[in-house]
């Protein structure tokens, strides 16, 4: 019999290449998904209607599903969006990775198992802590969704601790595709990239260009979720390429990329970009991920910048009368 995985978020960056990761591996993947948007779901994947904050629902497909392996990835996860919706991001990105869990704690499989259990957490909950982060770290997030992140990946260890739960976080390094959303800025500034280099349109407007991160490779970064769930006891990892990178030299790459050197005169710096605190520089430190499960990141940061504006240059010209 084929291995069950529910997933929530399928219809997002990182679920999409979930899905394709596990259905090469003979998975049955399901999917929860809110009504919308589903151009990166794979057909082969069976969709379920609901969404986080709905607990009914989600007891009501772990019924139908009974799933081996559940990967909680759904949330708001736009951090300075959070800020205009705290109450929202608080019930869907924290509160509804417990209402997962609560599912998970009754649902029983024929022989008495619970599934298996990964939750999406992020290097986000770092805040301005010291570097490089690993998983001894103290968290001290900085925005209401790290504080929601904060929230699901301590319901999380005490699911583990109190009804030994195989439950697992993976604490991400932000990572990026061309299947990222636009409203991220990676995203935004490959997609701006090409639509300038066609003609598109003049300049990108943008917020603050010193912020560093550690970007890697989604493609990469759910291999590493699906080593976790593999393990003989759950525990938690930091997921990162150990490297960081200002968002200015992202910008810079992505127009050289491109070939358009003088990057700056394309820049506007608009206030509304900037959030009210800001996590300075982030860059983790995976030496337990290596150790532990095998996992190494394959593509490099110059190849993703590459990648995303290659693929963009392609997705604008296709849309091109
Ligand atoms: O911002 C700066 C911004 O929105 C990156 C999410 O997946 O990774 C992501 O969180 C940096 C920040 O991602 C713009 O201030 C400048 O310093 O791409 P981002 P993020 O906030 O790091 C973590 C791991 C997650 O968990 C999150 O869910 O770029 N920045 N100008 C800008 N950011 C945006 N979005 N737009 C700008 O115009």
């Amino acid at each position: 019999m084929n291995r069950v995985a529910l997933v929530t978020g399928l219809s997002g960056q990182d679920g999409s290449y979930l899905a394709e990761f596990l259905l090469e591996r003979d998975y049955d993947v399901h999917g929860l998904v809110p009504y919308g948007r589903r151009e990166l779901c794979d057909p082969r994947c069976q969709l379920h209607y609901g969404d986080l904050p709905d607990a009914s629902r989600i007891a009501a497909v772990f019924n139908d599903v009974s799933p081996d392996e559940v990967y909680n990835l759904g949330a708001q996860s736009h951090v300075r969006v959070s800020f205009d919706l705290p109450v929202h991001t608080a019930d869907v990105t924290g509160v509804g990775a417990l209402r997962v869990l609560e599912a998970m704690r009754q649902h029983r499989d024929a022989s008495g198992r619970s599934p298996r259990f990964y939750q999406a957490s992020s290097s986000e909950m770092f805040g301005n802590a010291v570097s490089p982060q690993d998983e001894s770290t103290p968290f001290h997030p900085l925005s209401p969704y790290a504080c929601a992140k904060v929230f699901a990946y301590w319901q999380t260890v005490n699911y583990r601790d109190a009804y030994e739960l195989f439950a697992s976080n993976g604490i991400l390094f932000n990572h990026e595709s061309p299947r990222r959303g636009i409203e991220f800025v990676t995203r935004k500034v490959t997609n701006a990239v090409a639509r300038i280099q066609l003609g598109l349109q003049d300049h990108v407007a943008l917020g603050n260009l010193e912020a560093k991160r550690d970007w890697g490779y989604a493609g990469d970064y759910v291999r590493a979720m699906y080593l976790m769930l593999q393990q003989d006891e759950p525990d938690d990892y930091v997921v990162a390429t150990g490297e960081t990178h200002a968002v200015s030299e992202f910008v810079q790459l992505a127009f050289a990329a491109a070939g358009i050197d003088d990057w700056e005169s394309y820049v506007r710096i608009d206030q509304r970009f900037f959030r009210p605190a800001e996590v300075d520089l982030l860059v983790g430190d995976a030496t337990k991920a290596k150790a532990k499960l095998g996992w190494e990141p394959k593509v490099s940061f110059s190849d993703i910048v590459t990648m995303m504006v290659d693929y963009d240059i392609e997705f604008e010209k296709s849309k091109l009368p």
